[in-house]
C-alpha cells in the first residue's frame, strides 16, 4: 500500500471531520486542544513514516481489530493514514513480490518506520515453530527491530506471550519485550486490543517523534492507567454487594456485578469500560461475561476464570456517577471544558476519540 497524498485522504472524509477526530484524540491523550491540528497535519503528511506489521504466533485477532476501526470512517482511510506498508493478511501482493516491497520500504525508511509485532515469538529449537518465507520469525523480528524507529507489540501475545505462552508453552513462546531486551517496546495488550489505543499511539509517535509516556510494562499510560473496575457500569452493584453467583441466575440476568463469577476487572488495567469496542457500545462485562484480565500480565490465561480477584487499593476508588458528556459548541468546536472532562474522566484514554466522535455526531444529528 503506497502512501497517499492529503488530497486522497480527504476524498474519503471531510477535513472538518478529520480535524474533529484528531482534536478529540488529542484531548483523550491528555494533550492541549491545539495538538489536534498538529496530529492531523502529521498524519496526512506525505513524509510520515510507514508502518511495517509482522505477524507471528497469534490468531490474527489483532489485525481483525484494526479492520474494525471506523473513525475515521473507512478502513481505507485507516490504511492510508498510517501508511501500512506490510501486513500479511492485508497485503495486495503475495510471496516474493510482497517481501520485496516490504524490504524496499524498510531500507528507504530505516531508523524511521514503526515496526508492529503481532503474535508471540517462539524461541525454542531456534524458533523453528514459526517461520516466514523459510526464516524463523524470531530472527526476522530481531533484524527488523535494529532498523525501526519505534517498536509496538500489539496484543497480549506480542506483549508477553499471551495464550500462546500459557503453560506448558511447548514452543517457548515469548513476548517482544523479552526477545528485544535492549530495545524500548511499546505494548498494547488485550486479546484483542482496542484498535484506537494502537492508532493513538502511532499518531502520537508520528506527530511528536517520540513515544507517549509508558508504564512499567511498556503500556501507554493514557490508555492503561485505570483499572477496568474503576469505571465499570456494574460498579454500583459491587459497592452495594449485589453479585451474580451463577451464570443465568437472577443477579446475572439483572446485570449485577460479575466479581463472584471470576471478574478480573479489579486487577486489570485497561480502558475497556470507557472506550468499549466496535462503536456499538459493547465490551465483555456489558454482555454479561466477566473480564478475564486479557491485558494484564500474569492474569489473563494465568489465573483461572473461577478464581476471585484480589481487591487492589485502586479498586475502591469510587467512580463518577455518570460519565462526562462531550458536546459541540456552536460552530462545530469541541468545548474546552468538555475536552478537559474527557481527559480527566478517561485518564487520557487514547482513541476515546472514536467513541466520542460517534456520540458527537449523534448530538449534531439531534
Ligand atoms: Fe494474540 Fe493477536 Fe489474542 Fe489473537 O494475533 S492477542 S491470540 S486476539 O489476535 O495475538
Ligand atoms: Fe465490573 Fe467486574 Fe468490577 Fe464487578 S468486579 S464492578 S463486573 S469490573
Ligand atoms: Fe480484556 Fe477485560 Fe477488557 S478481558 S477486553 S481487559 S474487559
Amino acid at each position: 500500500m503506497k502512501e497517499k497524498s492529503q488530497k486522497n485522504v480527504f476524498s474519503l472524509c471531510s477535513r472538518r471531520d478529520f480535524l474533529k477526530y484528531c482534536t478529540v484524540m488529542a484531548a483523550s491523550m491528555g494533550l492541549p486542544l491545539s495538538a489536534g491540528e498538529k496530529i492531523a497535519n502529521a498524519m496526512t503528511s506525505s513524509k510520515r513514516p510507514p508502518v511495517i506489521w509482522l505477524s507471528g504466533q497469534g490468531c490474527t485477532g489483532c489485525t481483525e481489530s484494526l479492520l474494525r476501526s471506523s473513525h475515521p470512517t473507512l478502513d481505507n482511510l485507516i490504511l492510508d493514514l498510517i501508511s501500512l506498508d506490510n501486513n500479511e493478511t492485508l497485503n495486495a501482493g503475495a510471496g516474493k513480490q510482497a517481501e520485496e516491497f516490504m524490504e524496499r520500504s524498510v531500507e528507504e525508511n530505516a531508523g524511521k518506520f514503526v515496526l508492529v509485532i503481532e503474535g508471540a515469538i517462539p524461541t525454542k529449537d531456534d524458533g523453528i515453530y514459526c517461520q516466514i518465507a523459510g526464516r524463523p520469525f524470531v530472527k526476522i523480528v530481531k533484524e527488523m527491530a535494529e532498523k525501526a524507529g519505534a517498536i509496538i507489540a500489539i496484543g497480549s501475545c506480542a506483549s508477553w506471550g499471551g495464550i500462546v505462552a500459557a503453560d506448558p508453552n511447548p514452543t517457548g513462546a515469548k513476548g517482544a519485550p523479552e526477545v528485544l531486551k535492549d530495545k524500548t517496546v511499546v505494548t498494547i495488550p488485550g486479546c484483542p486490543p482496542n484498535v484506537y489505543n494502537f492508532l493513538s499511539t502511532v499518531a502520537y509517535f508520528i506527530t511528536y517523534k517520540k513515544l507517549p509516556e509508558l508504564d512499567h510494562l511498556g503500556r501507554p499510560k493514557f490508555a492503561y492507567s485505570r483499572l477496568v473496575h474503576e469505571n465499570c457500569e456494574r460498579r454500583p452493584h459491587f459497592d452495594a454487594g449485589r453479585f451474580a453467583e451463577k451464570f443465568g441466575d437472577e443477579g446475572h440476568r439483572k446485570g449485577w456485578c460479575l466479581y463472584k463469577l471470576g471478574c478480573k476487572g479489579p486487577v486489570t488495567y485497561n480502558n475497556c469500560s470507557i472506550l468499549q469496542f466496535n462503536d456499538v457500545g459493547m465490551w465483555p462485562v456489558r454482555c454479561g461475561h466477566p473480564c478475564f484480565g486479557c491485558s494484564e500480565k500474569g492474569v489473563g490465561f494465568n489465573i483461572p476464570m473461577f478464581v476471585e480477584a484480589d481487591i487492589k487499593k485502586d479498586s475502591v476508588i469510587t467512580p463518577a456517577a455518570t460519565p462526562a458528556k462531550i458536546k459541540y459548541e456552536r460552530g462545530g468546536k469541541v468545548s474546552s471544558t468538555a475536552a478537559g472532562l474527557v481527559g480527566a474522566a478517561i485518564g487520557a484514554a487514547a482513541g476515546a476519540a472514536a467513541v466520542t466522535v460517534t456520540r458527537m455526531k449523534s448530538e449534531e444529528e439531534k
